[in-house]
């Protein structure tokens, strides 16, 4: 008798285990150490003659929005073809390097300042107003709850949190100029391309990875990657307009 109940206890705590765990392995990530993992490095391409970053019209709070002239960064391409502000990242990571941190989003001279910042699932995110007057931050998602808050001026920083990852757009409406995107991460191998349109991924277990490219305007496209063990892969994606 006592083995009979013993069986049943063990056959329930097993299957309640079983069911957390089909639960949780579609989005769970695992961060620790890595030993030797290796390096995607990469450039994101614009395919085709670099287009004319369009000048912003600021029309409202000129004396503290109008410093400079304003470029709309939707597609910035350098010299050598290099599109600033992609998102890159590894769709199908499970377990990797610690994935921790905090995102901080300025607002200053009415722009989003970084453009397009990652911002680690779970995670605080920083918003400061660095401008001394009216913002809001309005936020466009699909998986994560919208985001519509006055940010005065005398609330220099709020905080928000984001739970899925997605790509989030955000806006002002008090400034209609003004756009960022948040790039809700999902694990610690995101990278935001620099102006020469570059982006490096450290401490990659070795394996096969799916890549991925998210760019505003010019959308989204994938590739597969071989990373060595303490070694690099390289990576080269090419946009073109659409
Ligand atoms: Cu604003």
């Amino acid at each position: 008798m006592l083995n009979k109940i013993d069986g049943l206890v063990r056959t329930v705590g097993f299957a309640a285990c079983a069911g957390l765990v089909g639960l949780s392995a579609a989005s769970a990530y695992e961060g620790g150490a890595v030993t030797g993992g290796g390096t995607i490095k990469g450039m994101v391409k614009f395919a085709g003659a670099a287009p004319e970053q369009a000048t912003l019209e600021v029309n409202k709070d000129k004396e503290v929005c109008a410093v400079g002239e304003k470029k709309s960064k939707e597609l910035v391409v350098g010299a050598d073809g290099g599109i600033k502000y992609a998102v890159v990242s590894l769709t199908n990571i499970t377990k990797g390097k610690a994935f921790n941190g905090n995102a901080i989003l300025d607002q200053k001279g009415c722009e989003y300042l970084p453009h397009v910042v990652i911002v680690p699932k779970g995670s605080e995110l920083e918003i400061k107003n660095s401008d001394g007057i009216l913002h809001n931050i309005h936020t466009y998602s699909e998986k994560n709850k919208p985001v519509n808050r006055a940010q005065p001026k005398f609330k220099k920083v709020i905080k928000e949190k984001f739970t899925e990852g997605e790509m989030v757009k955000v806006t002002c409406d008090v400034h209609g100029w003004m756009t960022g995107w948040l790039a809700v991460a999902e694990h610690p191998y995101y990278a935001v391309t620099d102006e020469t349109g570059t982006f490096q991924l450290t401490d990659v277990p070795a394996g096969e990875y799916e890549i991925k490219v998210w760019q505003e305007k010019l959308g989204e496209s994938t590739q597969k990657v071989t990373v060595p063990a303490g070694g690099e892969a390289a990576v080269t994606f090419e946009l073109a307009a659409k």
